[in-house]
This record gives structure tokens, C-alpha cells and sequence, in this order.
């Protein structure tokens, strides 16, 4: 028996994903740029088991059995990587596999548990079959899950969009070594399974939203500029300003779906007056904030403002029986 272990981080997009041109390939809209976090705090772990003495593939999801016929994505990250293994060491037809994946975060709470899952799951079955380029890897994650993708670099990454398999890719704009006074504080708002899926919300405003098309076309690539020369320039003021917009207009874009897709809560826009509270009070960036498809704020920042950032938080969002706001520290990292 062969047995395998992987851990992958999540990763927070300051440009985001929206939206695909092609639902069974993953190809997204336009490309999106996002930080990968370090594995201490958000991460998900797999372990894998290969032997002829298992006779059907299996998998389990925080401890609970998931059927991998009864999801396609599953099965295709599996059957990619049984037609790779064909030029590594093979995959004997009397072989199967178990997989056992775990979060050590809440699942499908906006907060990118499917990146860091299908990372994870590609990555440790890459592994096994002793299939070793990046760039392989990381094309497998996006099958299982967009934004995976992204998950298999550290620092902070890039997606370009492309137009098939093979130009649909992930690469690192930079290393954490780069800038390691990046921080991302995130704030745990609401930790529940939110009410619609990125997957779903995403089609619902492919199919609905003017703005998500004058986006894709007008928007998103001036943006991943303008954030690219930033990062290179270490430019947090910029980079800080680029974030803040491109979170509003993905979320303009899911109040311009029909029906229209709510986010962010009333306690996400309290965060959002904070920060611009806060940068306004210092007369320049000091953090800036972004938000998924989930009410939890991750805030961006430089190492040295996040103690005036947490106490900023904390004093605001103190509840009278003591209890606050749940906050990780966490800074960049590139081990998988
Ligand atoms: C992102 N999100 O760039 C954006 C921002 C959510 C909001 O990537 O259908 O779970 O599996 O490709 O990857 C969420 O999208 O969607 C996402 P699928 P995925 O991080």
C-alpha cells in the first residue's frame, strides 16, 4: 500500500474570479490575481491510499463518506490523473484509491475551502503517481475548482484566463519571500454555509448582469495591471486602492444579478467603514478590504499596522457578553 499526505492553504483574490466562458473546462471570464496564506491557520489536508487490496475508489469529506460518482468534478480530476499516471508509473486496473480530506475551517462559508480542497486533493494524487510539474498540477485543480488553481503557488498569483486547457493557467507573480510584510487578517463574520453557491451565483450572473460583460471587457485587465505594477512597485497604497474597487464591483455585479445574490451582511459593511474610517484618519492606506462569496472580510495590510488593525476591530465589534469577531493572522507561504 501506497499512502500519500498533502496540505494545501486558501488563497484571498484582490482581482477577482466572476463568472466562466467554458462550465465544463473551467475557463474563466477574465483572469483574476489572489494571495496565498500560510498553512497555520486555513488549510485543508488530504491523505490518499493506493492498494489492490481496496476494490472501488472511496472518499471521505471532514469524516463523512461523499459518493465520488455523484460528483463530476471528482471524477474527473481522478480519471485526468489515471490517463497521466500512464506516462509515470501507472495505474494498475486491480488499484484503488481512499481519500481522506479534511478543513480545518468551515466548508463552503466564503471562504474559499473549495481552492484550497481541490489543491490539496490534485496535488496529493499528482504526488502519488509521481506526476511533478507545477503547471500540470495546477491545471487539474482548476477542473476540480476555479479558483483552486491558484492554490499550488504561494505569494501571489495570477490566472490567466485563456481560452482552452492547455492556456487556462496559474502563475506566480511573486514569491512570499518578495514582500513578506504582507499580511491578511480574516475576519469571521459568519461561519454557516452560505445560501448560494459561487458556482450557481456566478452562472446566474453570466446569464443576468450587464455589468459582469462591461467588467470582463472595460475593467478587469486595467485592474490586473494597475495591481501587477503595484505589486512589483510594493505599492500597498495602490495596491490597497485596486483591491477595494474590484471587491465592490464584484459585488455590484452580484446586486446587478436577477434575482440579485447578497454577500456581504450588515457587520461586512461595518468593516468597509472601518477601514476607510481608519485610512482616512491616517490620510493614506493603511489596509484595505476584500470579500468573497460570504460576508467574512479579509483585510490586507503590512506587518507593521496589524496591532493598531485588530485593536481598531476588536473595539468595534466587542459584544457585550465579551465575545468578538474571530480574527487569524496570517502571512504568505509556498510549501503546499
Ligand atoms: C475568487 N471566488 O476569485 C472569487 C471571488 C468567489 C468570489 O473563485 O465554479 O469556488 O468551482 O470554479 O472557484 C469562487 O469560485 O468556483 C471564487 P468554481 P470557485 O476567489
Amino acid at each position: 500500500m501506497k499512502i500519500i499526505t498533502a496540505q494545501a492553504p486558501v488563497n484571498i483574490a484582490v482581482i477577482k474570479y466572476w463568472g466562466k466562458k467554458d462550465e465544463n473546462l473551467i475557463i474563466p471570464l477574465n483572469d483574476s490575481i489572489s494571495g496565498t496564506l500560510s498553512m497555520e491557520h486555513l488549510c485543508a489536508t488530504t491523505s490518499i491510499a493506493f492498494s489492490n487490496e481496496f476494490d472501488s475508489n472511496r472518499m471521505w469529506l471532514n469524516n463523512v463518506e461523499v459518493k465520488i460518482e455523484d460528483n463530476k468534478r471528482l471524477v474527473r480530476c481522478i480519471e485526468n490523473v489515471r490517463k497521466l499516471a500512464e506516462s509515470t508509473i501507472g495505474w494498475p486496473s486491480d488499484h484503488h484509491i481512499r481519500i481522506c480530506s479534511k478543513n480545518n475551517f468551515p466548508t463552503a462559508a466564503g471562504l474559499a475551502s473549495s481552492a484550497a480542497g481541490y489543491a490539496c486533493l490534485c496535488y496529493a494524487l499528482c504526488k502519488l503517481f509521481e506526476i511533478n510539474d507545477p503547471k500540470i498540477i495546477s491545471s487539474l485543480a482548476r477542473l476540480g475548482s476555479g479558483s483552486a488553481c491558484r492554490s499550488i503557488y504561494g505569494g501571489i498569483v495570477r490566472w490567466i484566463a485563456g481560452y482552452d486547457h492547455q492556456t487556462s493557467i496559474a502563475r506566480q507573480v511573486i514569491t512570499e519571500n518578495e514582500w513578506p510584510e504582507i499580511r491578511i487578517l480574516v475576519c469571521v463574520v459568519n461561519d454557516h454555509r452560505k445560501d448560494t453557491s459561487s458556482t450557481f451565483g456566478m452562472q446566474l450572473s453570466c446569464q443576468t448582469s450587464p455589468l459582469i460583460k462591461y467588467r470582463a471587457e472595460h475593467v478587469v485587465l486595467e485592474h490586473c495591471d494597475q495591481i501587477t505594477k503595484a505589486i512589483m512597485e510594493r505599492n500597498f497604497e495602490k495596491f490597497a486602492e485596486i483591491t477595494m474597487k474590484d471587491s465592490n464591483q464584484f459585488h455590484a455585479i452580484c446586486q446587478d444579478t436577477y434575482p440579485p445574490i447578497r454577500y456581504m451582511n450588515d457587520i461586512s459593511w461595518s468593516i468597509v467603514n472601518l477601514i476607510h474610517f481608519i485610512n482616512n484618519l491616517f490620510g493614506y492606506n493603511v489596509a484595505c478590504y476584500t470579500f468573497d462569496a460570504g460576508p467574512n472580510a479579509c483585510i490586507y495590510c503590512l506587518d507593521n499596522n496589524v496591532p493598531i488593525l485588530i485593536k481598531s476591530i476588536r473595539r468595534m465589534f466587542q459584544k457585550s457578553d465579551g465575545t468578538e469577531l474571530a480574527i487569524n493572522g496570517i502571512t504568505y507561504q509556498t510549501d503546499q
